[in-house]
């Protein structure tokens, strides 16, 4: 084809691209294309809409998308500013957990973003409340209702008591879909300041020992420890899969002096650490 036909071929399909692009800014259904409701709360004139992959809160990492919407009208509000507040109902007190704070999602209009991490639940996934507290145009709302917080699987999250008597909780973030290869291992490691508060712990070392406990307990080659990433408060190191099967990650919690706060080394006499988390693909 010669270029002067291929000219307004190339003009047209660039138009017809950018119509289309717009379309996806300005329809604020598409924005959470791919997610699925986990829950809709109801707070007077809005509606708070929580969503994530699965369409349900599950122990361990939940990265959440929220939207507000305003009853009176059916649109969605682009201008709050969120915080939440997890809480769980245990018999004889109660406690919250990790979470992160809640920021706009990058490139979108109505949906906002963060991320909870629940180190436990009741077998019937009872027991948690989420308050969320927002202000829109100068006004503050603030809305508290029961949430289902159902067991994970596999143990993809460790909340212990360590060495140094302080408790942390460490939560698998990445691989989602694992895959037989040298995966990126990301997780989040928090401290149990008092019931409510639980800051990032910064600079600690997570050794790494994956084993198959099914097939003679083997490992893999080219590990690597997780190592704390300051631009996004996350550790991260390489998870060396070898097969598909069940995996137990076997860990070493080490502080800043490199001294072990929690979990031993795999030997021919320990088969397993203290301090571990499961995958399965
Ligand atoms: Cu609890």
């Amino acid at each position: 084809m010669k270029l002067k036909y291929l000219l307004p071929v190339v003009l047209l399909a660039l138009v017809f691209s950018c119509s289309t692009d717009n379309e996806d800014d300005t329809d604020p259904l598409n924005e959470v294309e791919g997610l699925m409701l986990v829950k809709e709360i109801v707070n007077g004139d809005q509606t708070i809409e929580l969503f994530n992959k699965k369409g349900m809160f599950e122990t361990g990492y939940n990265a959440i998308s929220i939207r507000i919407k305003n009853n009176t009208d059916d649109t969605y509000f682009e201008n709050a500013s969120i915080t939440w507040m997890p809480m769980m109902q245990m018999p004889t007190m109660q406690h919250s957990c990790p979470r992160s704070a809640i920021t706009k999602a990058l490139g979108k209009n109505t949906v906002y973003e963060g991320f909870i991490i629940y180190q436990m639940t009741n077998t019937d996934g009872s027991g948690w409340s989420l308050t969320l507290n927002y202000t829109i145009d100068g006004m503050d709302y603030s809305v508290t209702e029961t949430i289902s917080v159902m067991q994970y699987e596999n143990q993809n999250t460790a909340s212990f008591m360590a060495s140094d008597d302080t408790r942390y909780i460490l939560a698998l973030i990445e691989p989602k879909n694992p895959s037989i290869a040298v995966n990126t291992m990301k997780v989040g490691l928090f401290k149990m300041q008092n019931m409510m508060t639980f800051p990032v712990v910064e600079d600690y070392t997570i050794t790494l020992d994956p084993r198959m406990p099914g097939m003679g307990n083997h490992s893999s080659p080219n590990n690597t420890d997780l190592t704390f990433n300051s631009t996004d408060n996350f550790y991260y190191g390489d998870l060396s899969l070898t097969m598909t099967g069940y995996w137990k990650l076997n860990l070493k919690l080490m502080n800043a002096s490199n001294e072990v706060l929690k979990g031993e080394d795999v030997t021919e006499e320990n088969e397993a650490s203290s301090l571990y988390l499961e995958l399965e693909f």
